[in-house]
């Protein structure tokens, strides 16, 4: 039993999409594996946009790395919880470095769904909210329902972080699919939030 069992289960890509509404400026948004990654697309390309190929637990690394090398910039994280759980340990050096411009969102499903539907530790046993602020991100909280997850987005690009927010979420299948070519993301992205200059 955990806060999360009596929180509303929400539409994830209705979620990614309330969160990219959000977003004003020239936020990078670093999403992870498989549906985070998916929605994201479908929620509409923005060149700060980079798309996770592959591999677990890296889109909360990769967004840190991104936060602390353009401080000025807002840097969002999209990861499903059984990718973070894969690396919780990206949790504690967030709480450790504080970067004041980074936002990780956690898409709850209780599942490993891409893969089978297995179900992951956060179905029964385990609170991402309580663990991220056991790592140290004070700023850690479950969205209640669609309101209160775009209050909290609000709040995190508006205010100092680092923030973490996580949504229980339902297993609706993703209609997007980025191209399979991590160069192709990567180069884009790194034009996107100015690390590389656009090939003349
Ligand atoms: C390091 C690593 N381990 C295992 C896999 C296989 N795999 C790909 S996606 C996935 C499940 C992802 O679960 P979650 O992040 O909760 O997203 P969901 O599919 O539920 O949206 C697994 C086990 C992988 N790609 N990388």
């Amino acid at each position: 039993m955990s806060a999360r069992d009596d929180l509303k289960v929400m539409s994830r890509n209705d979620l990614t999409k309330r969160l990219v509404g959000k977003l004003e400026h020239d936020e990078a948004v670093v999403a992870g594996i498989g549906n985070t990654n998916f929605d994201l697309l479908d929620a509409g390309h923005r060149p700060q946009n980079f798309y996770m190929l592959g591999s677990m637990g890296l889109a909360a690394p990769i967004a840190l790395g991104v936060a602390l090398a353009q401080p000025e910039r807002n840097v969002v994280a999209l990861e499903g919880d059984g990718s973070i759980l894969m690396n919780l340990g990206t949790l504690t050096t967030i709480a450790s470095l504080a970067p004041l411009n980074l936002t990780v969102v956690i898409w709850d499903n209780g599942l490993y769904q891409i893969t089978g539907m297995q179900t992951t530790a956060t179905s029964t046993v385990t609170d991402i909210v309580a663990v991220a602020a056991g790592c140290g991100i004070a700023q850690s909280s479950w969205a209640t329902d669609e309101a209160h997850f775009e209050q909290l987005v609000n709040n995190a690009v508006s205010t100092p972080g680092p923030h973490f927010i996580a949504a229980r979420v339902d297993e609706a299948a993703a209609t997007a699919r980025p191209e399979r070519n991590p160069v192709l993301w990567k180069d884009r992205f790194m034009i996107g939030i100015d690390a590389k200059p656009a090939a003349g």
